[in-house]
């Protein structure tokens, strides 16, 4: 692990682009507390690993945020110019004051296409301009410039219990990653994923569920199937196995392996499901127990629905070593349809909180 990384570079970055708000960026954090962020660029390219700060800063119209990454659950970051439109742009600016009127109006139009690009060394012109002629042209443009591309123009991060817009206090990011250390220009990134969430459970159900203990009176049953998956192309399902529906008077389970969940400040279980049952009288339901299967307790209960649905549930009341969860499905004595569908399950810290 790569320990010593350029702070300067960073902090000379912030000064070169405007946007340096004082301080040093915090040292790089050890490696257990850096989560592993995957970074997707402006073409296409993926990478994953870590992001060697401790906390972005964003400065927006109400003051300026310093995020841990360890709360940063995603960042899009907005439009940056290159070396070569800032050049382009300030060589249009010192024209806005040319005595010529097409070379003016010629500046004017070019620093109008060239939009957000523009902006900063319009703000640099800005302070600088003496000749009030000139001032009022920046103005003009600026206001323009802002009102047009006040979308792609921010940066946005969404984080902990915060949504926020603002310009990033940074204009390169450094990365540990399985490749060595790598710098990447801000301008090139178009969103970085930061993987927060502490999950002790991921089941995608895509390498069948050998764990999992099933339970049934009957041919109605819980299994890994592909007629339908939430990702990828498996999904556990109830139903009569190679059948477009499930029996009449069933009653399945299948329940999850013990999962220690007894550290977590606040447990919560995500999954997703699909219940083509017959409303109102075929009934889906969720148990715990917190004595490895002992007894349980019910949770959640499902009615039908027409789409794969998200659903969380709060396991704070069941903090436990030995907790296990299972899903169980019930049908009446008559009328019966293709069956309940889960995907996507995870069971870990702050789930309730992923946007
Ligand atoms: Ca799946
Ligand atoms: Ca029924």
């Amino acid at each position: 692990m790569i320990r010593t990384w350029a702070v300067g570079a960073l902090i000379c970055g912030c000064l070169a682009a405007g946007c340096c708000l004082g301080g040093a960026p915090a040292e790089g954090p050890p490696e257990a507390e850096s989560p592993k962020v995957t970074v997707r660029l402006n073409d296409g390219s993926v990478l994953v690993g870590k992001l060697l700060t401790r906390e972005l800063r964003m400065v927006t119209p109400f003051g300026t945020l310093a995020l841990p990454i360890a709360q940063v659950f995603r960042v899009d970051i907005g439009a940056r110019p290159t070396p070569e439109d800032l050049e382009a742009a300030r060589a249009a600016i010192a024209k806005l004051g040319s005595t010529d009127f097409a070379e003016r109006d010629g500046a004017f139009q070019a620093l109008a296409e060239a939009g957000a690009k523009a902006l900063e060394p319009l703000r640099e012109a800005a302070a600088a301009a003496t000749d009030m002629e000139v001032k009022q042209r920046i103005s003009t443009l600026q206001s323009a410039l802002v009102r047009a591309n006040a979308a792609t123009l921010q940066d946005r991060i969404i984080a902990r219990g915060l949504r926020a817009s603002g310009a990033l206090a940074l204009d390169r990011l450094e990365f540990e990653t399985r490749f060595g250390k790598l710098s990447v220009l801000a301008r090139e990134i178009e969103r970085l994923e930061f993987d927060i969430l502490k999950k002790v459970c991921v089941e995608n159900f895509e390498k069948g569920a050998p764990a999992w203990e099933g339970e049934s009176n009957g041919e109605t049953r819980w299994h890994v199937s592909r007629k339908r998956a939430g990702e990828g192309r498996y999904a556990l399902r109830c139903s009569l196995p190679d059948a477009d529906r499930y029996g009449d008077s069933a009653m399945a389970s299948i329940a999850s392996p013990r999962i220690d969940i007894g550290a977590l400040e606040r447990p919560t279980l995500r999954y997703r499901y699909l219940a083509l049952i017959e409303n109102g009288a075929d009934q889906f339901h969720v148990e715990v127990s917190i004595n490895a299967g002992e007894s349980w307790t019910r949770v959640q209960t499902h009615g039908a629905t027409a789409d794969w649905t998200v659903q969380r549930v709060s396991l704070d009341a069941h903090r436990s070593a030995q907790f296990r969860m299972r899903f169980v499905f019930q049908s009446d004595e008559s009328e019966n349809q293709e069956g309940v569908y889960v995907d996507e399950l995870s069971i870990g810290e702050g789930l309730d909180e992923e946007p």
